[in-house]
């Protein structure tokens, strides 16, 4: 039988493009949370993916953005670490948005490393209108045609939220890896901290059940996770808020807000555990907490 092919992959490229969608869909659960806000993720997501060909250890990295604070910055360099020691780069981008800036530094970073590149051209079921101008920006940056670079640039037309193309996909990525034993157990799906989970599970539907824009003044942070019995297990999480007028939005009318990120963020909860949760949320002020290196550590930001 042929040796199974093993290795890492960092999936990279600016804030929204649909990094986290992409490995959800590949890993067929939900391990990264998903949202139509810019920089939703903020730590990498390890998932891992076990099929005969062998292993892909995929990274999921917050999207490279400018940065304005200390939190920023952390983002960018953890996406940019990551990519730099993988096996292989999924350069994901969103077909549907012309090139910014930020694209641009992206592919100008990226070109610097080793690891091969596939660029996926993501959002094809919205038609892929600009992907022309992705060519030619990477064309530019290498100072080659695309056709003279195969081998260390791929391009995949994909959507990560129908699955079109994400076998393609795939197949070039197992190409890239080298053969040799596993580096994870088999029946390991994610190794991320269940703690750091459940904070952006509160935080995803935080998100979706606010209607003012203030998510990026918004941590969460779980203190405490008792198993009460085999049946119940106890949350408890904060969410912090950089000013008063926040936490009025985040708590709703009435306490609406509050009460309806709770119930759905405790049915996630429950599905990932497979038992009862009784989770406990409050909101709590704390200016500049992007610049608070403690608590960047106890969210996992710095290590
Ligand atoms: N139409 C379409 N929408 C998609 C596709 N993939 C992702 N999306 C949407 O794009 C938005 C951003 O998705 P995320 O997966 O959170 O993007 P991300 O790149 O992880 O974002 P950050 O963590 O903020 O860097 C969500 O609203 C997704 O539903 C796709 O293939 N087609
Ligand atoms: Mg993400």
């Amino acid at each position: 039988m042929d040796e199974k092919r093993c290795g890492m992959v960092s999936i990279v490229g600016r804030t929204n493009t649909g990094k986290s969608t992409l490995l959800n869909y590949i890993l067929k659960q939900k391990v990264a949370i998903v949202s139509c806000v810019p920089q939703t993720t903020r730590n990498i997501v390890r998932g891992i993916l076990n099929e005969k060909r062998g292993q892909i250890i995929f990274m999921d990295t917050p999207g490279i953005h400018k940065p304005r604070h200390r939190l920023g910055k952390y983002m960018n360099s953890m996406a940019e670490d990551s990519a730099r020691g993988a096996d292989a780069i999924v350069h994901l981008v969103d077909s549907s948005e012309r090139v910014g800036e930020e694209e641009r530094l992206v592919v100008r970073e990226l070109c610097r490393y080793k690891p091969p590149v596939v660029v996926a051209f993501n959002k094809i079921d919205l038609g892929g209108k600009f992907i022309p101008e992705y060519i030619r920006l990477w064309e530019e940056c290498k100072g080659r045609p695309i056709t003279e670079l195969a081998g260390t640039l791929t391009i995949v037309p994909v959507s990560a939220l129908t699955g079109t193309n994400i076998d393609q996909l795939l197949e070039v990525l197992f190409s890239y890896l080298p053969e040799g034993p596993l580096l994870y157990p088999e029946d390991i799906i994610s190794d991320f901290p269940e703690r750091l989970l459940f904070a952006d599970i509160v935080r995803e539907k935080l998100f979706s059940c606010m209607r003012q824009e203030v998510p990026h003044s918004i941590a969460v942070l779980v203190e405490d996770v008792v198993e009460r019995s085999d049946k119940l297990t106890y949350i408890r999480a904060v969410i912090f808020v950089e000013r008063d007028s926040q936490k009025g939005i985040v708590i709703g009318d009435k306490g609406k807000t509050l009460k309806d990120t709770g119930s759905l963020a405790r049915q996630d909860m429950e599905k990932q555990l497979e038992k009862k949760v009784y989770l406990e949320l409050t909101v709590k002020v704390k200016e500049n907490w992007k610049q608070d290196e403690q608590l960047l550590r106890q969210m996992g930001i710095i290590m």
